[in-house]
């Protein structure tokens, strides 16, 4: 079995106390990938030093070269994609068709962030007094605290880590513990790319490492996604030491069916976005409300190609749906299917592990459909991060945006219709930070905000042109010509 290492200063290193955890294939307990190291404060601080130290030349680099770098990342990512997707794979367990789509979100943020340092634009205004100038422009942060899920392994680190080098700031990252392979090719690739020693850091560990990392006085910033539990933690602690924080938590996305919406596409969107990934994003679809005139037949159809995916592991080709992430997900799912099943909800398909050859030894649950779900089951409120779709009946349009927004999040959510009034009305009024019409609740892309309001986060979006609000702080500088004193709001009026 293999030992990896943690990436500290350009250097491959052991963490101190020398204790490591495994990393397991879920697909298959009987397959160890290698042990990772378990990393304490002692690692951490000195992977923020290297990255304090790497800050003032990297900051000074002129931000286009910066994305020259970047750019070469994004065609390394390309060359290594079914390698690295193969290795993503084994450790968290979602197709390979979907492993080379999480890299190819990495390759278009590395090649939009490099494009962008050449447009990191600030604001120019008019002074109020003559021969005064006044600018704006963005400045790096600083050491960026990277903590993040392993549902995309490398796609979602990337939306933070690139775009923050591109800005100037230097990085300490520590991954899942579910998923720390793709991390340590994440660093191969950016150190073969040419980013200097120092400017980014992988540390390993479990959740007392990711806590060294937010405690730290020299890291400036949090860009945290993950479970809502520990992001409303790491933001309390990141409010009382006055640092920034992003946040990127938990969904309970719906999509809303109506009765004059292509029922098949539907079905086909509803199918992807809710067993995709294992219904392991947090965008997945975990709740349908579909319009009553046609539940019954959408139900139906649902049911039948729910039955037809294909579960296996996701290094098979035929593999449609993969394992979900540990053991205890796997048990977490369970019990919420049980929750379901006492508190009412009609069990359509699934509801119950995996049984066959083929599956004995992961963490293979079967997809699963509630029917009848009302909105005071705990199933239709609470995220699952897992193969269980909730399906429930609307009256109405203004029944089905009630059901929708009764919800504690509001990351992604969709509506099938044909009517391009209720799709227009149901953009302003759908409470989420993500909208699709007639397509489903996952598949954001990476030149795009990404984010959600109510519990999902905390007011920032990642990708697209926002995710540099994250990475940069403004200064504002005046620049007074006239050569003289000239007092702001008072010698001009
Ligand atoms: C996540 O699940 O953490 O929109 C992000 C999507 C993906 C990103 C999901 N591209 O489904």
């Amino acid at each position: 079995m293999s030992n990896f290492k943690n990436y500290v200063n350009g250097e491959w290193t052991e963490s101190a106390s020398g204790e490591t955890f495994e990393n397991v294939n879920p697909a298959d307990s009987r397959d160890i990938i290698g042990t990772f190291p378990k990393s304490g404060n002692a690692d951490v601080a000195k992977a923020i030093e290297a990255a304090s130290t790497a800050y003032k030349v990297w900051s000074a680099m002129p931000a286009p070269k910066r994305g020259d770098i970047l750019r070469v990342a994004g065609d390394i990512f390309n060359r290594r994609k079914d390698e690295l997707a193969r290795v993503m794979t084994r450790e968290m367990g979602k197709p390979v068709f979907e492993t080379k789509g999480d890299i190819q979100e990495a390759i278009d943020t590395a090649y939009y962030s490099a494009t962008e340092t050449r447009r990191l634009f600030g604001y120019t205004a008019p002074s109020e007094m003559p021969n005064k100038m006044n600018l704006s422009f963005r400045m790096p942060i600083g050491v960026c605290g990277i903590i993040t899920a392993w549902n995309f392994p490398i796609a979602v680190p990337s939306w933070k880590i690139l775009p923050a080098l591109a800005c100037g700031n230097t990085i300490v990252w520590k991954p899942s513990e579910d998923s720390p392979m793709s991390a340590n090719i994440f660093a191969e690739i950016l150190e073969e790319a040419g980013v200097p020693k120092g400017v980014f850091n992988v540390i390993h560990g479990l959740g007392e490492t990711g806590s060294a990392i937010v405690e730290h006085p020299d890291v400036k910033l949090i860009g945290f996604t993950g479970s809502t539990v520990t992001g409303k933690k790491i933001a309390e602690r990141c409010g009382a030491l006055n640092k920034k924080v992003s946040l990127e938590m938990g969904g309970k996305n719906a999509v809303i069916i109506m009765n004059d919406a292509d029922i098949d596409l539907a079905i086909e969107g509803v199918l992807w976005g809710a067993f995709g990934t294992t219904g392991q994003r947090c965008t997945a679809t975990s709740r349908a409300i579909v319009h009553k005139d046609v539940y019954d037949i959408f139900l139906q159809k649902l049911t039948e190609k729910t039955i037809a995916l294909k579960l296996g592991a996701g290094l098979e080709d035929s593999t449609q749906v993969g394992p979900v992430i540990n053991k205890k997900q796997y048990e977490k799912i369970l019990g919420y299917i049980e929750i379901g099943k006492e508190q009412g909800a009609r069990l359509v398909t699934g509801g119950a592990k995996a049984e066959g050859a083929d599956v004995e030894h992961g963490n293979f649950i079967q997809p699963t459909v509630f029917a009848d779900v009302t909105n005071d089951m705990r199933i239709f409120k609470e995220e699952i991060f897992g193969p269980v779709l909730s399906v429930s009946k609307a009256n109405s349009y203004s029944h089905a945006i009630e059901l929708a927004n009764d919800c504690e999040y509001g990351l992604s959510s969709s509506i099938y219709t044909s009517d391009v009034n209720l799709a227009f009305s149901a953009i302003r009024s759908i409470e989420a930070g993500i909208t699709y019409i007639n397509a489903p609740t996952i598949g954001a892309e990476a030149h795009m905000p990404f984010g959600g309001i109510k519990g999902t986060g905390n007011g920032h979006r990642e990708g697209g042109w926002t995710v540099f609000d994250i990475f940069t702080e403004w200064k504002t500088v005046y620049i007074d010509y006239s050569g003289g004193l000239q007092r702001a709001q008072i010698d001009n009026y």
